[in-house]
């Protein structure tokens, strides 16, 4: 199996029996019982399947995990453009990590069938209520980092993770210890402080807060996210381990031109056919335009570059009041005080409560 796993572009490939997760529904309860969910509702939903998988599917007996790599060769990107994270350059991992998963499970059971052994398979990336880095860890691909997913000491903190669910018996592989020791490196790195000692405040992730959270972004936080649109690769790119990564085996992980610096007065151009286009096959596509602009016009309001307050301004008209309340957090940023409050005396009949607030109207 596992060099038909190689074969079809993972890197690493290993066992585990579906009762090592003993500790989860604890972890997971008080995860959720302290908020740090934020608005993932469907995190707080379906905790007793996510944290035992032999309740998502009693005839489970084994979960091969699998880890493919997205090295990237480019981590940085300059202040005045955009920021997309690494795992959303190029196509959606979901798409391109399932496709193969299906193949491998079809492989496993072709090749026990030919052995007189006849089972079924389940495949999840991110698809249904698994708690993949835990079961990983416990396969041995490797542990669960102080910035909380799974590092490897072949490939870093650049691996995706998928599993197959299987009813067969397959001898489960041992775990791998914790290899962090005395490093903060993660946790020291992250811009908003959402890594406490191997435990996550996903509220506080820009990760969150740029992909996830379907309301506005506090405004607290907004300056601390700088450039960054789209998820945030921060407390990876720091770890110590990355230096064994190597860049990514599967081309469709390898960064997009046009995605690794896109200029911000660009993106705030988009309308939303040209949107969905650009970011066909993406992740990005995911938050649909609206969120797309709210965290676009959030990096305009971090760049001081005033020449993109025009721009902005052309989204005061925009339906979403996200998308109104940042364009003018944004000008708040970009134009003199003056030019922003006789701005915001010509939009006083602003309808939305929150938006009037970003007016300073109370
Ligand atoms: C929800 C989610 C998020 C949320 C919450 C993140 C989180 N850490 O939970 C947000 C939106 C913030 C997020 C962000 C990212 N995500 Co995400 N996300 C998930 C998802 C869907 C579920 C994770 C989950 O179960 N969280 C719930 C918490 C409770 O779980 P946990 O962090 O593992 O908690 C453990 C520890 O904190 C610890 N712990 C906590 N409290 C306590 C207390 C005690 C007493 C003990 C002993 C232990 C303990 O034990 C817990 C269980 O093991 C998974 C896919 C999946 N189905 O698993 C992807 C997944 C984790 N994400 C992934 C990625 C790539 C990212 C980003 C890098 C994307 C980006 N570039 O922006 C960032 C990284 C941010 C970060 N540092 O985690 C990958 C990680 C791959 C890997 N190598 O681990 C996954 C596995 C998707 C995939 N299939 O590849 N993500
Ligand atoms: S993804 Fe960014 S914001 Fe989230 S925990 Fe990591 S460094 Fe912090
Ligand atoms: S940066 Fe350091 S603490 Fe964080 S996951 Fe990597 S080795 Fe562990």
């Amino acid at each position: 199996m596992r060099r038909e796993a190689q074969k079809l572009g993972f890197d690493a490939c290993r066992v585990t029996r579906p009762d090592v997760l003993s500790f989860a529904p604890a972890v997971l309860d008080a995860f959720v019982a302290e908020g740090r969910h934020g608005d993932m509702d469907w995190l707080a939903e379906r905790r007793d399947w996510r944290a035992d998988p032999q309740k998502l599917w009693p005839e489970v007996r084994s979960i091969v995990m699998l880890g493919m790599s997205y090295g990237p060769d480019v981590v940085a990107v300059p202040a005045e453009a955009g920021n997309i994270s690494v795992y959303a350059r190029n196509r959606d991992y979901h798409d391109v990590v399932k496709g193969k998963l299906k193949l491998l499970a079809g492989a496993l059971l072709a090749r026990a069938k030919i052995l007189g052994v006849f089972g079924d398979v389940k495949v999840f990336v991110d698809t249904a209520p698994v708690m993949e880095k835990p079961l990983a860890a416990a396969a041995g691909l490797g542990w669960q980092g102080r910035h909380t997913n799974l590092v490897s000491r072949e490939f870093g903190s650049w691996l995706f993770l998928g599993s197959i669910f299987t009813t067969l018996d397959l001898p489960p592989d041992p775990p791998e210890a914790d290899h962090c020791g005395s490093c903060r490196a993660c946790v020291d790195a992250c811009p908003t402080g959402a890594l406490d000692g191997g435990k996550i405040d996903a509220r506080l992730c820009v990760s969150y807060l740029t992909i996830e959270t379907k309301a506005q972004i506090p405004r607290a936080l907004r300056q601390k996210i700088g450039n960054r649109i789209y998820g945030c690769d921060d407390c990876l790119a720091a770890c110590p381990w990355n230096k064994f990564a190597q860049t990514a085996r599967e081309a469709k992980f390898l960064a997009r031109a046009d995605l690794v610096a896109p200029p911000l007065r660009e993106l705030v151009a988009l309308d939303e056919a040209a949107f969905r286009q650009k970011f066909s096959g993406n992740p990005v596509k995911r938050i649909g335009h609206a969120r797309f602009l709210r965290n676009v016009l959030l990096a305009i309001g971090n760049s001081g570059d005033p020449s993109l307050a025009p721009l902005v301004e052309a989204r005061l008209g925009h339906e979403s009041p996200l998308v109104r309340g940042m364009a003018v957090w944004a000008l708040s940023r970009l134009l003199p005080r003056d030019e922003f409050a006789s701005l915001a005396a010509r939009n006083h009949n602003e309808p939305d409560p929150d938006v009037r607030a970003e007016w300073g109207m109370g």
